[in-house]
């Protein structure tokens, strides 16, 4: 982050594996942090993975496979290294919900450890009506400190603890505030990063829909940086 002076994270939700390559192509420059969702994608096949390995070394950012395990330990852990995807192999950065308590840490850390990838929990959500909220979040938290040693942070709308060792994800943003017809609520990079003190700004269509991605990235870019708290 420090050496591109980014805390931009972004996201392609298609379902063409092309399309996902080209887009982070346009887009490696800018960014510290490419999230996926792997299973979206109609044409999936493991060289997909390989190819945005090979772009991540390039364009030095990290991959974020935006899986949201919410199953038992045992099967959070079977789904994370097994199945089509195998993503512990590919993805150093994943998530998880905490509902199912502990367990879930301790199947993926199992996995994941090994492999020195690292977990965020999500203490909060975006969407409208969310659960993720109040005690909830705290407890997040508190898993977080429990399991320092493969968690790394939070997927949140604001910044959460000043513990340095954790950093804080946010989801939720474009340049302007609004919403789309299915509960996502967006804020603004200023908003995110500087009142709410975020580290990094998670942008998905506010930059995938844009006619020029990698100008809109740019610019996000830009904002972000001068944004953060
Ligand atoms: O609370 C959340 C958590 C996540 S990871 N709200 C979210 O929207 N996300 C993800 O961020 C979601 O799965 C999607 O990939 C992205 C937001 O995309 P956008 O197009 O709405 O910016």
């Amino acid at each position: 982050m420090e050496r591109k002076k980014t805390n931009l994270a972004v996201n392609c939700d298609t379902v063409r594996s092309q399309q996902l390559l080209d887009f982070t192509e346009q887009v490696g420059p800018h960014i510290c942090v490419l999230k996926t969702h792997i299973d979206l994608l109609e044409d999936f096949s493991p060289s997909v993975t390989q190819k945005l390995t090979q772009l991540a070394e390039k364009h030095q950012f990290l991959i974020f496979e935006d899986r949201k395990f919410a199953d038992i330990g045992t099967i959070s852990k079977a789904q994370y290294e097994k199945g089509i995807y195998h993503i512990s192999d590919w993805s150093p950065i994943t998530n998880c919900h905490i509902v199912p308590g502990p367990g879930i840490i301790e199947g993926l850390r199992e996995a994941g450890l090994p492999k020195g990838n690292g977990l965020l929990l999500l203490a909060q959500m975006s969407s409208k009506g969310s659960l993720a909220k109040d005690g909830y979040t705290l407890e997040a938290v508190r898993l977080a400190e429990l399991y320092s040693d493969f968690v790394i942070g939070f997927i949140c709308q604001e910044k959460l603890t000043d513990d340095p060792r954790f950093v804080h994800m946010t989801p939720g943003v474009k340049l302007s505030e609004g919403s789309d017809s299915l509960g996502q609520q967006y804020n603004t990079p200023e908003k995110v990063l500087g009142k709410n003190g975020s580290d990094i700004m998670i942008v998905g269509r506010g930059i995938s829909q844009a006619a020029d991605p990698s100008k809109e990235a740019a610019r996000y870019k830009e904002e972000g940086w001068r944004a953060r708290s």
